[in-house]
């Protein structure tokens, strides 16, 4: 895991976030076992991640419109993959961006990112608005994990012997960033396929 702090722009990508979310607005989606995630989330790319009673998976379109999903903007590509490359992983190129929306209390549950084809890519992570607690565990969902404080503008690089180690988020505190309000957003670069 590598952070870079503050590598990311924030004024800069949210109108790119807002224009995502005009095409595929954010929603609350339902997990294999029928709960509901605290977060609400949209993509963008080639690809974008869904969950339902079907359990998780990449789809070519947005389940809510039938349409593919928005492109991925420039900018963030670039974002992601300047931040891979400086943390030793040159010639990470996305195929698809998960955008998180964090209201006050939403957080994620302890997870691994598995749904993707080759575990060898690493995963890029930019944090805005509202600061977080990223927990970060082993590669067992009961081994112990560890807090770090995650804030806007901050991008980290989950790769190599990290990539399958669990993770999560925990329900975000109140606050009011002067950019995105009281929200934090995350997101995170792919290669899915
Ligand atoms: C979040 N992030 O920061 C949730 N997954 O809101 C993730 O679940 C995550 O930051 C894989 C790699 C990096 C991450
Ligand atoms: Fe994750």
């Amino acid at each position: 895991m590598v952070l870079l702090r503050g590598r990311a722009e924030p004024s800069a990508l949210a109108p790119l976030i807002a224009a995502v979310a005009e095409a595929a607005p954010f929603r609350f989606m339902t997990t294999k076992r029928g709960g509901q995630m605290s977060a609400a989330m949209t993509s963008c790319g080639r690809c974008g991640w869904v969950t339902d009673r079907r359990g998780y998976r990449y789809e070519a379109a947005d389940p809510l419109s039938g349409q593919p999903w928005p492109a991925m903007p420039p900018a963030f590509e670039s974002l992601a993959t300047g931040a891979a490359a400086e943390a030793g992983f040159a010639g990470f190129q996305p195929d698809t961006c998960l955008i998180n929306r964090y209201a006050v209390g939403a957080g994620m549950g302890l997870h691994q990112d598995a749904d993707e084809r080759d575990f060898g890519q690493p995963i890029v992570s930019v944090s805005l608005g509202l600061p977080a607690v990223f927990l970060v565990g082993g590669p067992e969902r009961q081994d112990r994990s560890r807090p770090i404080g995650l804030r806007d503008g901050d991008v980290m690089v989950f790769g190599g012997p990290a990539r399958l180690l669990f993770h999560g988020i925990r329900p975000v505190r109140a606050g009011d960033d002067p950019l995105f309000g009281p929200f934090r957003y995350n997101l995170t670069f792919r290669r899915a396929r």
